[in-house]
């Protein structure tokens, strides 16, 4: 069957984009173009082109090549559908450029380009190689590749170091580089992990990325269930033509970008962004709600049963402890931010999670429990143990992980998870949830040490160890 491109453009029965995809050019770089990029923050891109050609992305894949594979294929076009109660699907046209594994030298220039002024990255979690107090971790296998090869780099930490480091050697502007991924603090983060790395191989170089290159925090969200074949077949039919880097989300979507300085950068805002001086408030309410609540019906979710978001939703008994625990457990754990009314926000989140329409797998969600626990629900547990808060519904979801990663492991299932090994071994112990509390990247020692934070893990995990949580869910 044809192919998605732009000869084959003009025929397609949807929405197409409001500009001449041969005409962008490429001005931000991007890392990670997974399924939630392509569906998030290319679409607000796709928008800014229409009125300004210079922001053409890059997808950079260091990994995988299946994704920009298809983005070459098709020209860099796909489809985004936009799956609630009103559907809609549109082509999208952001990608000026893609660049897969073993092409390297390409991405160096690229980055060193004077046109590129922004780099953005969507790698996960686990993919800036951070260790438990959120530092860079210089044990992990890819950074201590970084510092013996630092010119063909493993990391992304690597590579924006090398990228920088190649534009101050050329007297250019460095790049703003934004990362998207759900971390608390998440430009901080990564700012303080790439003067690290740079700080190891060159002094002079680490003062002035941590002097000149803006890292905005960010809180970024759409619900964006993975590409599976199903759908790509439902477009396929839709389209009429072939389309393998297709995406769908639901149409909410929202990018908070902390205000950062770009001479004639791009107008971020005409496309939707919401700039703002304090996005931590946002970035927080976010991650512990939505993200929290996510987590919470993953892994209670799956221990009754359910596979997808919306079933475990649609359970009466899981459905209140989530919205019990989202509304007196983690609202009561936020600062208060202007203009967010916490109790709105967190009914508006809990609504998004009834669209019917969406089939978001909780297998998906429950991915890298050892990376996501400690931003969506374990800063929540530290605060509400300082504040003398009850923790007793808060240890439920991670009872409900551990005893995710014990069946998983006797199963001998695959764990997704950087961890996955250690978490084996303690969640099949004899001991399990005082092995899992001893995981240090995960836990920590203040949560490790609290005896009141152990005996409420310890006793919700007996439910899911004997069998019947129904009663543990009407806490
Ligand atoms: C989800 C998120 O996969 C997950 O862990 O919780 O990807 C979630 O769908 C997004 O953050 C929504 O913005």
């Amino acid at each position: 069957m044809t192919r998605l491109s732009r000869a084959s453009l003009a025929t397609l029965p949807v929405a197409r984009p409001g500009h001449t995809p041969e005409a962008i050019r490429t001005g931000i770089v991007h890392f990670g173009p997974g399924a939630f990029h392509r569906a998030h923050q290319a679409a607000y891109v796709d928008r800014l082109l229409d009125a300004d050609p210079r922001w053409g992305i890059a997808a950079v894949s260091l990994r995988s090549g299946s994704t920009t594979d298809a983005l070459k294929a098709q020209d860099g076009l796909y489809a985004l559908a936009v799956i609630d109660r009103e559907p809609s699907t549109r082509i999208v046209a952001a990608h000026s450029d893609a660049i897969g594994p073993g092409e390297g030298a390409r991405l160096r220039r690229l980055l060193a380009s004077p046109e590129v002024r922004i780099a953005t990255s969507t790698v996960t979690e686990k993919g800036y190689c951070l260790a438990g107090d959120g530092s860079l971790d210089f044990a992990h296998p890819d950074i201590v590749h970084d510092l013996q090869r630092p010119a063909e780099p493993a990391s992304v930490i690597g590579w924006i170091v090398a990228g920088l480091g190649d534009r101050r050697a050329a007297g250019l502007p460095p790049f703003a580089m934004l990362c998207c991924d759900n971390m608390t603090g998440n430009g901080a983060k990564l700012r303080a992990a790439c003067v690290a790395l740079a700080r190891e191989q060159d002094p002079v170089l680490a003062d002035w990325i941590a002097g000149e290159v803006a890292f905005p925090d960010s809180m970024v969200d759409s619900i964006t269930p993975a590409s599976d074949a199903a759908f790509l077949g439902k477009v396929r039919d839709a389209l009429g033509v072939e389309d393998l880097a297709a995406v769908q989300r639901e149409s909410f979507t929202q990018w908070v970008l902390q205000r950062f300085d770009m001479a004639d950068g791009p107008d971020l805002a005409s496309a939707g962004v919401t700039l703002t001086d304090d996005v931590r408030g946002y970035e927080q309410a976010k991650l512990r709600i939505l993200n929290g609540a996510h987590s919470t019906l993953a892994y209670v979710g799956l221990a009754r049963g359910h596979e997808t978001v919306f079933e475990a939703m649609s359970d009466a008994v899981l459905e209140g402890f989530v919205t019990r625990l989202v509304h007196q457990d983690i609202a009561a754990s936020l600062a208060p931010v202007e203009g967010l009314d916490k109790a709105a926000y967190a009914d508006a989140v809990l609504n998004r999670f009834r669209n019917p329409e969406i089939r978001h797998l909780l297998a998906q969600i429950a991915w890298d429990g050892s990376q996501k626990l400690p931003y969506r629900l374990l800063d929540t547990t530290r605060a509400a143990l300082d504040a003398g808060r009850g923790v007793e519904r808060l240890a439920v979801p991670v009872a409900a992980w551990i005893a995710f990663v014990r069946r998983k492991a006797e199963a001998g299932e695959t764990i997704t998870d950087p961890l996955a090994d250690s978490l084996a071994a303690a969640a099949t112990s004899a001991n399990p949830v005082t092995a899992m509390l001893g995981v240090e990247p995960v836990f920590g020692e203040r949560l490790a040490g609290d005896e009141r934070y152990r005996a409420a893990v310890r006793e919700a995990f007996q439910y899911f160890a004997q069998g019947d949580i129904a009663p543990l869910l009407a806490r």
